[in-house]
């Protein structure tokens, strides 16, 4: 391996890095997105002289997106797409591969999201309520799939505490012409009665079908099985988590308790422990179908996908923490 330096992170790329750690971008789908369009800036504008500093760089750069946020696998899925794609015997070279696989990458993105939201449509009938659980692109692409097939559809949203994702989905539901009633988290359970789909994103999907979302969606979906309610997880195939295959565990983050309360409160409060955990599991007995781009699954049946799409093993192309 070649000694010279591999050279600065760009500021754009690092700037997105920031972004994607404090949430202004945020949703799963987004996240990989702009994660690949940061490793494209990264390629076209660097500096690097030889081939093993460039992509030594690259991989330090795919660290650096890496580190900022733990579970939805979208991020790192993406990284491997770009990263592994990155080949060429000369600078120029590698820099083009970098750039197309990033394009490649987010043209696949919009596309996966428009089909997966084209199936899931189908699941919901002219008149159907849905409701929602945090902001996902992906599940709000079958709403306005069925919404553009001339269907009349109404939401129940929740706030979703901590961060209210729910009003930038009962904003674009209304953008859409959906019918919005908005409620708090803890009110979920007295409005199941009245919808006829639990509608959900995911961070990411384990082999054995368990989905990760939002804080709080385990809770909803029991309460749905309870009532008799559907839970339909929306989730393109970047939400699969190929290390789950070979049993590792998806980390769940926890987040900064000033999301939770500010100091003032705390402080009045007295001696208390604030957790903030991003994340939830729901096992796939409380899910009814897992909707992709490739079709819509029993969530028993996910990891014949996965294996399909990953194989059996998961590389890590970026930089490890002491390179
Ligand atoms: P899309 C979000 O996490 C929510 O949990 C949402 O269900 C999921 O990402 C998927 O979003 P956060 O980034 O990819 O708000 O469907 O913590 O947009």
């Amino acid at each position: 391996m070649s000694n010279e330096p591999a050279g600065r992170l760009h500021p754009e790329l690092q700037s997105t890095a920031e972004s994607i750690a404090t949430m202004e971008i945020r949703g799963a789908a987004t996240i990989a997105g702009a994660a690949a369009e940061a490793l494209a800036t990264q390629a076209r504008d660097s500096e690097a002289e030889s081939p093993a500093a460039f992509e030594r760089q690259l991989r330090r750069a795919g660290r650096h997106l890496y580190d900022t946020r733990p579970t939805a696998v979208s991020l790192p899925n993406a990284l491997r797409y770009v990263l592994e794609r990155m080949t060429g015997d000369s600078v120029a070279e590698l820099r083009t591969s970098v750039v197309d696989a990033a394009e490649a990458f987010t043209d696949r993105l919009d596309r996966a999201q428009s089909d997966l939201g084209e199936i899931g449509a189908n699941r919901l009938r002219d008149g159907d309520t849905v409701m929602t659980h945090c902001h996902s692109t992906d599940a709000l692409s079958c709403v306005e799939a069925a919404v553009d097939q001339g269907k009349e559809l109404s939401a129940v949203v929740k706030e979703t505490r901590p961060r209210n994702q729910g009003h930038i989905t009962a904003e674009e539901l209304r953008e859409m012409g959906v019918d919005v009633t908005l409620i708090v988290d803890s009110a979920a359970r007295r409005y199941l009665d009245e919808v006829d789909h639990v509608l959900v994103g995911a961070d990411s999907i384990a082999a054995d079908g368990s989905v990760i979302n939002k804080i709080g969606t385990s809770g909803l979906a029991v309460n749905a099985r309870e009532r008799g309610v559907p839970i339909m997880v929306a989730a393109q195939t970047i939400k699969l988590h190929p290390e789950t295959l070979t049993g590792q565990t998806v980390e769940i983050e926890m987040r900064d308790e000033s999301e939770v309360i500010d100091e003032t409160t705390r402080e009045e409060i007295g001696d208390v422990t604030v957790r903030n955990p991003a994340f939830d599991v729901t096992p796939p007995r409380y899910v009814d179908a897992i909707v992709t781009e490739s079709g819509q699954f029993p969530p028993e049946s996910i990891v014949t996908l996965m294996r399909e799409l990953f194989g059996e093993s998961a590389a890590r192309p970026w930089a490890e923490a002491d390179e």
